[in-house]
Order: C-alpha cells, then structure tokens, then sequence
C-alpha cells in the first residue's frame, strides 16, 4: 500500500493534529504494522496501525472485541493498582472517528490503531539469563492477570490453533498434493515429522482429557511479541493480542522456551548455532512461576518442559506446510525461508532432546 493510500486511513481514526510521517515497523509475520508521528499543537506523538490479516482473521471485528476486553481488563487492574506507568503496560486501542475500533479501507482492509509505546524495544534472541527471567516474568503475569477477566468467554479468533492433530492433517494433504514439486527439497524434515508425530499431541490430548484446564492465553507468546522497557530491560507489555483466546497456559509457555531458550534466531541457516540453553531455559522457568505459581496445577507443572517441545514440534510442522504449499501464509524474505525455519525449529527440538535429563532435573529444582 502506498504512502497515500495510508495517509486515507489514518485519517479514520480520532487522532488531533498534523501527520509528519508515516513509515512501515516491525518484524512479525502476519499483520502490516505502521508508525505515524504527529504534531499536536507542539508536542510530538506516535501511533501504531495495523492492517489486520484479513486471510488469516476471518473475523477481525471478533478479534477486536477480544483485544478490547483484555488490554482495558489490563489497564483497570494497573491504574486501580496503582502501578506506575500503567498506560505504557497495555496496549490502548484508538478508535476510528465513527466509534468503532477498526475502520476499512478501500479494498476491504480492515485496520486498527494503538498509542505507540515509547522506549521500548523487541528482541528476536535472547542475550543473558536475566533478560530470560524478565521475559518469563512478563508472560507469567499476563497470564495472572486475565485468570479474573469476566466471562462471557473470549471469541476462538484461529480455530483449532495449536491443534497438532489438524495440523497433521493439513500437512499430510499438502504432501499429498505437492503443488510446487517442493517435497523433494524437504525428505529429512518430513521424515522427521513422520517419527514424531504421536509424541507431538501431548498438550492437546491433556487438554481434551481435562487433565490441564482450559485458561486464557496468548497463543503467540514469540519473544518479539514482548515489548522490553528502555529504563530496566524488563518486561513492560505483552502485544501482539490477535490470537489471546481460551488454550492452555502451556502454549504460551511453550512458545517461551522455543524463542528464549533458543541460541539462534528462528530463521538462523547454520544450524551449528541453534542450541537449547540451558540457563536461559532456568531463568526463564523461574522468571515464568514467579507469577504463576499462584495458579498453575501440579499437572501443567508435569509438562513445563514438554511444553517447549511441543510448541516448537508444531512451528516445525507449520513451516513446513507453508514451504509446501508455497508460501501463502508467513511472510517470506527469501525463496526458502520457511524451510530453514522448519530446519531450525527441528534442530532445537534435537538439543532439547539431548538436554532433557537436565532440563527435566531444573523443572523439579524450581517446582519443589
Ligand atoms: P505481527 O502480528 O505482524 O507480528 P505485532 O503486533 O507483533 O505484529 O507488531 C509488530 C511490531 O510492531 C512489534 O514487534 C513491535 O516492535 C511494534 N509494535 C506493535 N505495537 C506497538 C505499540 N503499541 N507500541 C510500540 N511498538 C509496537
Ligand atoms: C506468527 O504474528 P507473529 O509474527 O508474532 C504466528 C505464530 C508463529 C510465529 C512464528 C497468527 O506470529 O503462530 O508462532 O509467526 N502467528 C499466527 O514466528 O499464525
Ligand atoms: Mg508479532
């Protein structure tokens, strides 16, 4: 979308003063995000726009009366808390002119504004335990504080999400087709999927068999969904609330311990890099039941570290399926990104396959 086009839809939503620039931001897969800067009668603010992916979110009005509920359930707690600098600990949605949260573009687009958070940053790896902690800390108390949020219960945005076995499905229809002749490139990856596909249902049957209970999440707990305060490295607000909807604390957990504990980037292609930390897997863990200790059962304690394996057994699968049906659904950056994100994600599950004795003896060291 050109730079006018995104000026039109800017002007949508109730924002006073002039427009001084707008420029594309972010990393993430999925959506557009884009940072504008004003002038208000002096003072200079920045927002955050989204176009929501519309392919992806087939009810982006659903997934904005989530975000809704959740960042205001948020902000409340914090302001009648009085923690300071609450407004900059959840995201605050702008809405359009017409009142409503989102406003849709001439194609059909839909789009949504927040306040742009200052000083703050993301990161895509981690650099030292203590930024693990505070990371874990972040999503931990997240969690805790949407454990109150009043029903009714919030809208499935994705449905079926983190279900490995749908995700099997669909992986095994798109090596069946083989539209792109691509399966060729990807023997040992899909072998691999093969092996360890019974392994991969943990989280979802514990779930089915109500042996874990159902509680909000995130769902797309990825590090850089994280945004890191300037002034104390620690967490400061959880972002990224399209897919926030009933699962199990352990997806987020689990997506935790696939982006911190990973020594690599997600896409990184020498795979020499990848590598299970063990000290940012320890600090994250600790950072993570410093708040959810209070809610956790002794059954989602059980499966911490599968949780890792989990998450990142499904990313694996996800990539695949994408490298195999051609790419249609993360945004790619080169002809076969998703490939080595499939690579890099099957490297870790093999460290943590080589590291699980330890890992397992820090999960019953910090759960004593
Ligand atoms: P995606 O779904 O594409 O991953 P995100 O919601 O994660 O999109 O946003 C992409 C990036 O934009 C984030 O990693 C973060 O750097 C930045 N960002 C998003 N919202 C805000 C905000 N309200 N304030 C500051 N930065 C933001
Ligand atoms: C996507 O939106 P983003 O980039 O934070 C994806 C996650 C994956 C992640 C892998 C809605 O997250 O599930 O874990 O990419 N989000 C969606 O990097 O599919
Ligand atoms: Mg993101």
């Amino acid at each position: 979308m050109n730079k006018l086009n995104t000026s039109g839809i800017i002007g949508q939503f109730a924002i006073y003063g002039e427009l001084t620039e707008i420029k594309a931001f972010g990393s993430g897969h999925i959506n557009d995000t884009f940072q504008s800067r004003w002038n208000q009668a002096g003072s200079t603010v920045r927002y955050t726009h989204q176009r929501i992916n519309h392919n992806i979110f087939i009810h982006p009005d659903r997934v904005m009366d989530n975000i809704l509920r959740v960042t205001r359930h948020i902000a409340e707690k914090n302001r009648t808390n009085g923690i300071p600098d609450w407004s900059r600990r959840s995201l605050t949605v702008v809405p359009a002119r017409d009142g409503k949260p989102w406003a849709r573009d001439t194609e059909g687009g839909w789009w949504r504004t927040y306040l742009f958070i200052e000083n703050a940053y993301t990161k895509d790896t981690t650099s030292s335990p203590a930024e693990a902690r505070f990371l874990g800390e972040g999503i931990g108390l997240f969690q805790k504080q949407l454990s109150d949020l009043p029903p009714p219960e919030l809208h499935d945005t994705i449905t079926d999400f983190h279900n490995m076995e749908k995700r099997y499905l669909r992986f095994y229809e798109a090596l069946d087709k083989d539209a792109l002749n691509r399966a060729k490139e990807a023997r040992s990856e899909i072998d691999f999927m093969r092996i360890n596909k019974d392994r991969g249902a943990s989280l979802v049957c514990a779930l089915h068999e109500k042996r874990i209970p159902y509680r909000i999440c995130h769902n797309d707990t990825k590090m850089n969904n994280i945004l890191i305060d300037e002034k104390d490295s620690k967490a400061l607000c959880v972002i990224d609330l399209d897919t926030v909807m009933p699962g199990t604390s352990l997806f987020d957990l689990g997506d935790l311990i696939r982006t911190v504990s990973n020594s690599a980037a997600e896409d990184e292609q020498d795979l020499s890099k990848v590598d299970f930390d063990i000290a940012f897997f320890e600090s994250l863990l600790e950072g993570y039941l410093s708040q959810a200790n209070d809610f956790l059962i002794p059954q989602e304690i059980e499966l911490a570290l599968e949780s890792g394996r989990n998450i990142t057994q499904i990313m694996a699968l996800r990539f695949l399926t994408d490298y195999l049906e051609g790419d249609h659904y993360y945004r790619i950056r080169r002809p076969s990104h998703n490939l080595d994100r499939c690579r890099t994600q099957i490297a870790l599950i093999k460290m943590m396959d080589l590291k699980w004795e330890i890992a397992q003896k820090i999960v019953h060291k910090l759960t004593q």
